[in-house]
């Protein structure tokens, strides 16, 4: 996993130099963004249960993932799909706090979309449900933290895609 910190540092040791203007651009704007990171982290973390549920209700709900012969039929693959989204909640957490979105590619996109089509799961509703938790997060933290959080949302989605 890298982070906005890491990031700068690797790319100047490769070239073997100090950081320049634009690296030490990006460290300040990641500095000056710390307070806001860690508030919407907070914020997430203590209504994550009511985001899924709160998307799942603008999303997912009678659709035709939940009818019978859908994917997310049975009390068993309804609570995967939620479990789903709080992995995505979380680990989309993570990188807006890092600033970097390296996690999501080795911990959640990796294999994923392989293991949704071999499952049956459909992505594109898969896409709607997390474009809803990033209104919905969004709606909670206001509007600079849900734009951060939206970067890390669209990445998972455009990695499943
Ligand atoms: C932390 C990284 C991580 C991720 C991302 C992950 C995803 C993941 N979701 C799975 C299943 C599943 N995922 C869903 C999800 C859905 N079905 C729908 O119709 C909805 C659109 C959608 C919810 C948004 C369902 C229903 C299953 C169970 C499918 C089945 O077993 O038939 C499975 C198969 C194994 C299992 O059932 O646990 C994996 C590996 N596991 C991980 O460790």
């Amino acid at each position: 996993m890298q982070d906005a910190i890491t990031a700068v540092i690797n790319s100047s040791d490769v070239q073997g130099k100090y950081l320049d203007a634009s690296a030490l651009e990006k460290l300040t704007g990641y500095f000056q963004t710390g307070e806001l990171r860690v508030g919407a982290a907070t914020a997430i973390s203590a209504n994550a249960a009511s985001i899924v549920k709160d998307a799942v209700a603008k999303s997912l709900l009678y659709s035709d993932s939940t009818r019978p012969g859908g994917n997310m039929y049975t009390t068993r693959r309804y609570a995967a799909c939620i479990r789903d989204l709080d992995y995505y909640l979380r680990y989309a957490t993570y990188a807006m706090l890092a600033g970097d979105p390296s996690i999501l590619d080795e911990r959640v996109l990796n294999g994923l979309k392989e293991t949704y089509n071999s499952l049956g799961v459909p992505i594109s509703n898969t896409v709607q449900a997390i474009q809803a938790m990033k209104e919905v997060t969004a709606s909670l933290v206001g509007a600079d933290a849900g734009k951060e959080m939206g970067v890390y949302f669209d990445y998972i989605s455009s990695g499943l895609s």
